[in-house]
């Protein structure tokens, strides 16, 4: 018998608003229980003192809250779209550790100014100073070269829940505002482990030479439920990483391109200078260089310090020496990554998944939300149904009793997981919570009884 478990519901639904809302008012409570840190506001509406005390004296720029923001502050950004001056050098420069960025608030004059969805209350950073940018790099070129720059910040500086775009860095050497369009972190002297950034968007970023989206020179950058989309460079359009190891939890980098004049230019991520990055949870896909979007195209690294990669989706894969559990190359089903405008990074795409995606459900099955991101980028729950999806959005599909790897059969692959799972439970035998939630059909453990039930669905599926 097919029957999906937990939700007690059967079949496959698809029931994100209610969930959105219960989520929500989660998050309200979540935030109004931790440790209070100073806080200082911005708000574009804001309409009182702008001395950042409150939503309606908020500043209505943040590079002053910025400049004013000690080790603890958190900086609280009402919806809108803020720029960081108006010269082409102007950036969101962050300057201080231990200062925490967090977009997405209702803001001065709503009913609850803290209500807190990075969907609804889209906080949108760019470095379009005339506000004249029309898809596909269009009216670019008086932008600023870098959106963000988090150089020599660490694991302490958090950016939470913005979307950056429109940063061109298209300014030749000497100096680096040819690299790193949306964010740039870098060090030329040691290694800095940092910056944070979660849920958000870097999208329509361009460089001159490398990094559109972000560029990593020396910073072992976090990124967790980020979308990098649509951002272009002559080398490595999505992210390129130079003697750098960023990890990368459950982000989507696609159409991404890079121009360069080999077949080989990664329009995703690059590793170079000895980068080896790690991708949990990810899809990188439709990413492209002039030789195509194969899987050069998604991610190049060295053979020498390789990535390590899990739970992914790599557009071409296999094809190199590119390897890991769990990582395969089906196509992920966007909804709608191009929009009516046909160009992909703009505000008219969707990300989501399609419910035949084989990246829904399909994530590390030991998966446990990090700290600060137990939401998806629509503030619905990171996990839902019995395991992670890949990607930044979480489906609300469910998953099939007995179907394991989610792939909506009921095979001799599930048979060999069950068996593992039918195992007693050890440290050298972990059952983890997949098992129990596809498998234990009397909710006690994983026993005879499932045993016979999954006999039945394997034999009668
Ligand atoms: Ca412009
Ligand atoms: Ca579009
Ligand atoms: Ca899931
Ligand atoms: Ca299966």
């Amino acid at each position: 018998m097919k029957r999906a478990r937990k939700e007690g519901g059967i079949g496959l639904v698809y029931a994100r608003s209610s969930v959105v809302r219960l989520v929500l008012l989660w998050g309200s409570v979540l935030l109004l229980s931790q440790p209070v840190r100073a806080q200082i506001y911005v708000d574009i509406n804001a309409t009182g003192l702008n001395n950042g005390t409150s939503w309606c004296n908020a500043y209505k720029d943040l590079t002053p809250a910025i400049n004013n923001a000690v080790t603890g502050d958190e900086i609280r950004v009402a919806k809108g779209l803020y720029k960081p001056g108006t010269v082409r050098t102007s950036t969101f420069l962050l300057q201080q550790d231990g200062v925490t960025l967090l977009g997405g608030f209702a803001g001065c004059g709503e009913p609850n100014p803290d209500l807190r969805d990075i969907r609804l209350h889209e906080t949108i950073l760019s470095c379009d100073l005339n506000g004249d940018d029309q898809p596909g790099f269009i009216n670019n070129g008086e932008n600023c070269y870098h959106v963000v720059t988090a150089n020599f910040r660490d694991f302490s500086t958090v950016i939470d829940g913005f979307t950056i775009t429109g940063g061109n860095a298209d300014l030749p050497p000497p100096g680096t505002n040819d690299r790193g369009g949306g964010i740039i972190n870098k060090n030329p002297f040691s290694t800095t482990n940092g910056p944070t950034i979660r849920n958000c968007i870097i999208r329509g970023n361009s460089a001159l030479n490398k990094g559109g989206g972000m560029y990593n020179d020396k910073h072992n950058a976090i990124l967790i439920n980020c979308l990098i989309v649509g951002n272009r460079a002559k080398f490595a359009g999505g992210i390129d990483n130079f003697s750098a190891n960023p990890t990368l939890t459950n982000c989507t980098i696609a159409y991404n391109s890079a121009d360069g004049d080999s077949n080989s230019q990664q329009g995703g991520i690059r590793d170079s200078g000895g980068s080896a990055t790690t991708l949990q949870n990810c899809i990188l896909w439709g990413n492209s260089d002039i030789g195509g979007m194969d899987e050069s195209a998604q991610f190049v690294s060295s053979l020498f310090t390789p990535p390590t990669l899990s739970y992914t989706t790599i557009q071409g894969f296999p094809a190199s020496f590119l390897d890991g559990l769990g990582v395969n190359g089906a196509d992920p089903q966007f909804l709608d990554p191009f929009g009516t405008d046909g160009v992909a990074g703009t505000d008219d795409d969707d990300w989501r998944l399609v419910l035949s995606s084989p990246a829904i459900n399909t994530g590390n099955p030991a998966f446990d939300s990090p700290v600060g991101a137990d939401t998806d980028l629509d503030v619905a729950l990171r996990i839902q149904s019995c395991r992670v999806d890949r990607g930044p959005f979480e489906s609300a599909k469910l998953q099939l009793a007995n179907d394991y790897n989610a792939d909506e059969s009921i095979d001799l692959i599930d048979y060999a997981h069950f068996q593992r799972c039918f195992a007693t439970s050890s440290a050298a035998n972990p059952i983890d919570t997949v098992c129990l939630c596809v498998f234990d059909s009397n909710n006690d453990n994983i026993n005879l009884v499932d045993y016979v039930e999954f006999h039945d669905s394997f034999i009668s599926p």
